[in-house]
């Protein structure tokens, strides 16, 4: 298995694996790999949803939905998004977020798989967060460090997050779903938003994945934020989405990497 940096300043590319058949050794590796890149993206793989959910796993116990969102009759780690109704989830994401944000313990990882390649549109963009935050200006990092954000349903976050694992500090929001800035009149929180946002898409800061089918997708919540970009109905396109509970995270565990490096080296 061969993990290489991609061009964009953030993200890796994992190549030459099944994903099906990875070995312990392999798990670990994709896992410290997500820690350093927040992205991992790998094509050509052939999964049913059952094996999705298997590989997605390697990642850490996954969320269920309800039947109504899940789509997949008796899967329910799945979510379905697509470009029809009658596939799955439409408009999904499209604005700048980390995903189950709008909760109190958020969706540390979220992983898709791409099952039906739209002929146009439908690219998803991925923004790093944590060098947005060094990217700031000085004095703008001074102005955010201490606000609060606060989501339509009144869940609360900081803005600038320590990641759980790394305590690398990112920007955390969620443009689409927050309402406000605790403690700022609307229009100067509304500012605020709108020049973060803005400063997720800075030039050079997007990755645009382009989907083809069978491409696995791995994000960091805490440390990349996504974005869908619209799609007609008039192509078809699905993604299966899993995600990663809270509370089941397998983050990479450096002495169980380290102690497995010695055996295989
Ligand atoms: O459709 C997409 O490109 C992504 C949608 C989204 O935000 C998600 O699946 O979490
Ligand atoms: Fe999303």
């Amino acid at each position: 298995m061969k993990i290489t940096s991609m061009a964009t300043g953030f993200g890796a590319l994992v190549e030459d694996i099944d994903l099906k058949e990875i070995t312990d050794r392999d798990a670990n590796r994709l896992r410290a790999a997500l820690l350093e890149h927040g992205l991992l993206v790998a094509h050509k793989q052939n999964l049913s949803p059952q094996e999705q959910i298997s590989v997605s796993e390697t990642f850490g116990t996954l969320e269920s939905f309800p039947p109504s969102v899940a789509k997949i009759p008796g899967l329910p780690q799945i979510f379905r998004v697509a470009s029809r109704a009658t596939d799955g989830n439409t408009d999904v994401g499209r604005y700048w977020h980390s995903d189950g944000s709008f909760k109190e313990r958020v969706t540390p990882i979220s992983i898709w798989y791409l099952v039906e390649q739209p002929k146009v549109g439908g690219d998803t963009l991925f923004t790093d967060l944590q060098l947005a935050y060094e990217e700031l200006p000085a004095p703008m990092k001074m102005e955010i460090g201490q606000l609060i954000t606060a989501h339509h349903n009144g869940i609360q976050h900081s803005l600038v997050l320590a990641h759980p694992k790394t305590k690398k500090l990112g920007i955390y929001l969620n443009v689409g779903l927050t309402g406000g800035i605790v403690g700022l009149e609307p229009d100067k929180s509304a500012m605020l938003i709108k020049k973060l946002d803005a400063h997720f898409s800075r030039p050079g800061a997007v990755y645009t994945h382009e989907w083809q089918a069978g491409d696995f997708v791995v994000a960091d919540n805490f440390h990349v934020a996504h974005k869908a970009t619209p799609i007609s109905a008039e192509y078809r396109r699905i993604l299966n989405r899993t995600t990663v509970r809270s509370d089941g995270v397998r983050w990479f565990d450096k002495d169980i990497y380290v102690a497995d490096q010695n055996v295989h080296a």
